[in-house]
């Protein structure tokens, strides 16, 4: 298990130019034939270079060089690679190997989902199909013959265009599939099963004409047509705003249910979770709707943000991942509700990426090293990598932004490049530096910002302090100041649109006035010391500063508001996002105030548990969340945001030693409180947003249900049988899958009466029990339950005969739950829950390493806790690092938690 480093990397030894494919599949064995025009790379090789091409388990029936059939003495093959010690400087290599995908659960090459056969290559699974240079900066072009019983396997698809087609003995039949584009191993994809086909066009701004399909298993040809519409919506939005034209005459995608992440962006064939594909309002969510068109986006946009311009090396990851994501970031933006989008986003940043960016998998965007690819498409790569390309965009600005996108496709079409690449092409499109700015692809963690307020009455100037500082970690001991763009306005009674231009200063401590340049974005402050001082002139008492609006950079800000401060942000700040945060700011200040004083509680009284303490609420608390429930003039969709309370974990990251149990209670005090002070406004709002018609998909309709359903769970929070009665009443009346799971999963978190929790259960698996994904959400609600008992239901649900530690979405709705999820029960204080846990993962691995691995990231915390529960995961930690034949990929996961 020995790391790759990036300062290792070297240019390929041999390119190569062809590689014809043919699969023929048979249930019980496949036998794969690669024959591949090989020209060595004279920049780098000379004839003593040997050939070695990657493979992972590979069992070789037969290879030829230029028409000689090599016997095994001729070749060397390892578990990992196959080598020719001499060849000569262009020759064609003819492999033949034998793979049994059934046996694949790995679901990484060639495996089979149900009865469908299909393909897995990012990032390195071409290697488990044929020997190859199984990197990204090998560029290749593909055909791929594929042949199967007719019957069994109608349709057979691959990259590019279908160019011959027809019946072969046997009752077998054939398909030959040319790419015309040169691609990377990783984006090689197969598909052959018995599979529907739901077909549209899309005409470019060029005026061709493209043929759309979708696939899936036949009883979901009535779930495709958002998934069409979004795919349409995409590529319009590619064209419109990045000038984007798609290349090909034909785009599939494919859906299909075993699969370890969202999708593949497979040239022409995209790969699909079933999860992102599939829906109608009956069986998906309004959140599954929203995804779907996301994920959808974001795999077109992969066509030329990935596949046209591809990666040097997988150090690179971020260069397709973090710009995917931004353009599918602002794809949503731009189709739906920015300010919704902002928060989700920021949301999921600070739930999930943050304490990744401080915990031992911490890692700059651009990684240094990796033991095993597939740990390291994270967040800090994806969404982190995005908020830096947001960054420049905002530094930019959106014109000069969009002359280097231009130039970045002009300049690299066909290439395989890297994030210097990237931001060189910005700095020359724009004429900014952006040296400093380099430092957030390597430089790992959050930095952190205090802010810090003077207020000259006599001067009529307002000054601002900012303070940057990111804690070291094990990648850099000592951080650098970055350049961190702080967009801000200042907001007043008297200046509502909170625009003002800061002042020079000239402040001894040389720090400069703010860097103007006429060309960039107004309205933004760039801090790039570790201290930096700003000074407004001619300010009215009572301005406060509203900094990193829309959040402008990925930090962590603690500022220097009080409540009244936070308050008056959160009426008048004009920008939605600042309204929002400075609402969480508050929930925050309130939270650390129970938290703080249910722990001196118990500090006197140690027999005393949470549970019998309930310190009161503060009043100017229940009054700005009334304010915000009852403004009828907003977004509803903003409303139900506003009244969100951040999340246990995203609390949890507020302390060192996290205390489970007090962050629990004081949550549910905060929420039950609420819910009894403002019964009215709940219930009105509750009428009010009952309207929308349960079919209806537009924003306003969703906006109506996300708040009904936020004020339902305040409702179902209290400890009452009328409140139980009125969320039943809710589950029962439910007319689609939105409203349904979401009265199931408060009748879950509530303290209802058991018989009535498992009636509605039952009810629900009997009417879902054929429809998996809707399975998956049954799994999820039990799993997210914070009632006693649930640590003994998740264990009993993994033995439920609907459950299977073969596909990767079941794991997921359970498992992912349990440890990312459900912290109350995950961290019980018995530390069963870590030790089923680790049991779990130990037997995963030998089934799924690439999910086994994922699971194990829930220990990456452990150091943060209490001393028992510290040793408690130390101690299942342990026990997983010496698991004999323990994968890469968890190995990786452990060994640096225990690190
Ligand atoms: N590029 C794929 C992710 C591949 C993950 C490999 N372990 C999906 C995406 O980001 O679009
Ligand atoms: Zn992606």
């Amino acid at each position: 298990h020995t790391p790759k480093y990036l300062k290792d990397y070297r240019p390929p030894a041999y390119w190569i130019d062809k590689i014809d494919l043919q699969f023929d599949l048979a249930d019980d064995q496949t036998i794969v034939t690669s024959t591949m025009k090989i020209r060595r790379n004279n920049d780098v090789s000379d004839k003593l270079t040997p050939l070695v091409l990657d493979c992972r388990d590979l069992d070789i029936i037969s290879v030829v060089a230029d028409d000689m059939v090599l016997c095994s003495a001729d070749y060397e093959l390892t578990p990992e690679t196959f080598t020719l010690p001499r060849v000569p400087e262009l020759f064609v290599l003819e492999i033949k190997n034998r793979l049994v995908p059934h046996n694949n659960t790995a679901l990484e090459g060639l495996y089979r989902s149900g009865r469908t056969f299909c393909t897995q290559c990012e990032a390195q699974g071409f290697r488990r199909i044929t020997c190859f240079p199984d990197r990204p900066d090998v560029m290749t072009l593909f055909s791929c013959i594929i042949t199967a019983e007719k019957k069994k396997y109608p349709v057979l698809l691959s990259n590019g265009n279908p160019v011959a087609s027809g019946d072969l003995d046997n009752g077998r039949h054939y398909v030959k599939w040319e790419d015309p584009f040169k691609k990377p191993s990783y984006l090689f994809a197969l598909v052959a099963g018995d599979l529907s086909c739901i077909e549209d066009h899309f005409t470019t701004f060029s005026g061709k004409n493209i043929t759309l399909k979708i696939f899936v298993e036949h009883e979901n040809k009535d779930k495709c047509s958002h998934a069409m519409k979004s795919l349409k919506e995409s590529m319009a939005w590619d064209e419109e705003r990045f000038g984007r034209e798609y290349d090909l005459d034909l785009y599939q995608i494919v859906a299909v249910n075993d699969f370890n992440m969202g999708a593949m962006e497979n040239k022409g064939l995209n790969i699909f979770n079933s999860k992102y594909v599939l829906a109608k309002t009956e069986t998906a969510t309004d959140t599954d709707f929203m995804n779907i068109q996301r994920v959808i986006a974001h795999e077109y946009f992969h066509n030329w943000t990935g596949n046209r311009i591809t990666l040097k090396n997988w150090f690179q990851l971020s260069l397709k991942e973090g710009l995917t994501v931004f353009r599918d970031q602002e794809f949503s933006s731009d189709l739906n509700s920015r300010a919704v989008q902002r928060i989700s986003d920021v949301r999921k940043l600070r739930t999930f990426q943050f304490p990744e960016d401080a915990g031992s998998m911490a890692h700059p965007v651009r990684p240094e090293s990796y033991i095993e690819m597939n740990n390291f498409y994270t967040m800090t790569v994806y969404e982190k990598g995005s908020e830096v390309i947001r960054m420049m965009f905002e530094i930019l600005g959106r014109e000069l932004f969009r002359k280097g996108m231009d130039l970045y496709f002009a300049r690299f079409d066909g290439q395989a490049v890297t994030t210097e690449d990237f931001v060189q092409i910005m700095e020359e499109a724009s004429g900014i530096d952006l040296s400093q700015f380099r430092l957030w692809y390597s430089q790992s963690g959050t930095p952190r910002i205090k802010v810090k307020r003077e207020y000259d009455s006599a001067n009529r100037t307002l000054t601002i302090h900012l303070t940057q500082n990111t804690p070291p970690d094990h990648n850099q001991s000592e951080k650098k100041p970055l350049h961190i763009p702080v967009k801000y306005g200042l907001v007043s009674l008297s200046d509502s649109n909170g625009n003002s231009e800061p002042s020079g200063n000239s402040e001894p401590n040389g720090n400069s006035e703010p860097h103007r340049n006429p060309e960039q974005n107004d309205h933004i402050l760039h801090l790039k010391e570790q201290h930096q001082t700003f000074t407004f002139n001619d300010i009215a008492p009572e301005t406060r500063p509203s900094l990193f609006r829309e959040f402008s950079a990925p930090v962590i800000i603690e500022n220097d508001f009080s409540a009244e401060d936070l308050a008056f942000l959160m009426a008048n700040d004009t920008d939605e996002f600042n309204r929002w945060d400075a609402a969480q700011q508050l929930y925050f200040m309130e939270l650390k105030r129970i938290i703080g004083l249910l722990q001196d509680e118990k500090a006197s009284n140690p027999d005393k548990t949470y549970n019998d303490m309930a310190p009161p609420l503060s009043e100017h608390l229940v009054n700005a969340f009334r304010e915000s429930l009852c403004n009828t003039t907003l977004d509803r969709a903003l409303i139900a945001q506003t009244i969100t309370l951040p999340g246990e974990s995203e609390i949890a990251q507020q302390y060192d030693p996290i205390d489970v149990d007090a962050i629990h209670r004081a949550r549910q005090i905060m929420k039950q409180t609420i819910a009894e002070k403002l019964a009215t406004e709940l219930d009105d709002i509750i009428d009010l947003c009952s309207k929308a018609d349960p079919e209806d998909l537009s924003h306003e309709a969703m906006a109506d249900r996300s708040l009904k359903n936020i004020a339902l769970s305040y409702i179902g929070s209290l400890d009452s049988t009328s409140s139980h009665q009125i969320i039943h009443k809710h589950y029962i009346n439910a007319m689609n899958m939105t409203d349904k799971i979401g009265a199931l999963s408060i009748l879950c978190n509530s303290t209802c009466e058991e018989s009535t929790l498992n009636q509605a259960l039952a009810q629900f698996h009997l009417m879902w029990r054929e429809d998996p994904l809707v399975l998956d959400k049954w799994f999820t609600v039990q799993a997210s339950s914070t009632r006693p008992g649930t640590l003994e239901n998740i264990k009993a649900l993994t033995c439920h005969p609907d459950f299977s530690w073969r596909n990767p979405n079941r794991v997921r709705s359970v498992m992912s739950i349990l440890g990312t999820g459900n912290p109350y029960i995950f961290h019980r204080k018995d530390g069963n829950g870590y030790a089923f846990f680790a049991e779990k993962i130990i037997q995963l691995d030998k089934i799924n390493s690439q999910i086994a691995a994922r699971l194990a990231g829930a220990f990456n915390h452990w150091k943060k806790y209490d001393l028992q529960r510290r040793t408690l995961m130390q101690q299942q930690l342990e026990i997983m690092v010496n698991t004999p034949d323990l994968s890469r990929d968890v190995y990786e996961i452990v060994s640096k938690a225990l690190s």
